[in-house]
C-alpha cells in the first residue's frame, strides 16, 4: 500500500488555521482520500495530557526549555504512536501545527537557541518530515484583530505583539530555508481566496 501524504497547517494566531482546517478536510473527502486530523501540542492522550500543562495558566511561570522539551516529549508520542501508523495504513495525516511551530515560537518567541531545536528535531523526528506545511502568513495586528472577542486566553496567547511578531519572523525564516516544503499562503485574504491558494497546491500533492 502507498504511503499516505503528511501535511501541517501552520502560523500565528488568527490567521485562520482552523477554518481552513475545515475546508481541507471537505476537499479531501470529495476526493475519497481517508485524512486523519490531529494537532499539536497533543493528538494523543497522553499528548493532550502534555498540551494541558502546556497551555494553562496555572503554569505561567514555566521556563522556556521545560516549554520545548515538553513540545518535543509530545511530538515524539504523537509521531509514533499515531502520525507514522496512520501513514503507513494509506491514510493521510493532516496536523494543526507541527514542529515548525517549535522553530517559531520557541526560537524565534522565546529566544531560545536554533541549533538546540535542531538538535531535538534530530533526535526526535530523524529524517522523518511533512510532504507539505501550509504557512498561513498574515500581520500580527490583524490576526489579533480576528480573535479579538475570544473570552479566554491560554498561556501563550497571553503573550505581548512583540513576541508575536518575533514568532512570525521566525515562520517566515523557515520557510524561506525549505521553500520546496512550506507553501506561504496570504491569510490576509478573504477566507475564500486563502481557500482557493490551498487548493492549488493541494491539486499537486
Ligand atoms: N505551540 C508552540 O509554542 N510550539 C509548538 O511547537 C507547537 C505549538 C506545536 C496552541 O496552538 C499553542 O501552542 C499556540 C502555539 C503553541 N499558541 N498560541 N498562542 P493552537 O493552534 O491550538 O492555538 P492557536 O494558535 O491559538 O489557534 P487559533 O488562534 O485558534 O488560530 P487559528 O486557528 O488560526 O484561528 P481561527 O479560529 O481559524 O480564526 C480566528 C478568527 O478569524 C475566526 O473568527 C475566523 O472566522 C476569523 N478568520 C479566519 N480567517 C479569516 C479571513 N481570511 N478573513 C476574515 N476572518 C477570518
Amino acid at each position: 500500500m502507498q504511503r499516505g501524504k503528511f501535511i501541517t497547517i501552520d502560523g500565528v494566531e488568527g490567521a485562520g488555521k482552523s477554518t481552513q482546517i475545515d475546508f481541507i478536510c471537505s476537499y479531501l473527502a470529495k476526493k475519497n482520500i481517508n485524512v486523519i486530523l490531529t494537532r499539536e501540542p497533543g493528538g494523543t492522550k497522553l499528548g493532550e495530557k502534555i498540551r494541558e500543562l502546556l497551555l494553562s495558566i496555572d503554569t505561567k511561570l514555566m521556563d522556556n526549555d521545560t516549554e520545548l522539551l515538553l513540545m518535543f516529549a509530545a511530538r515524539n508520542e504523537h509521531i509514533k504512536t499515531k502520525i507514522i501508523p496512520a501513514l503507513k495504513r494509506g491514510d493521510w495525516v493532516l496536523s494543526d501545527r507541527f514542529t515548525d511551530a517549535s522553530y517559531a515560537y520557541q526560537g524565534g518567541g522565546r529566544g531560545l537557541s536554533i541549533e538546540r531545536i535542531t538538535f531535538l528535531e534530530r533526535w526526535v523526528l530523524q529524517d522523518f518530515s511533512p510532504d507539505v506545511t501550509l504557512l498561513l502568513d498574515v500581520p500580527v495586528a490583524l490576526g489579533m484583530l480576528r480573535i479579538k472577542s475570544r473570552i479566554r486566553k491560554d498561556r501563550i496567547e497571553l503573550e505581548t505583539n512583540d513576541f508575536f511578531n518575533r514568532v512570525r519572523d521566525g515562520y517566515i525564516k523557515r520557510s524561506k530555508q525549505f521553500p520546496e516544503r512550506i507553501k506561504l499562503i496570504d491569510a490576509s485574504q478573504t477566507l475564500k481566496e486563502t481557500s482557493q491558494q490551498i487548493k492549488v497546491i493541494l491539486q499537486v500533492l
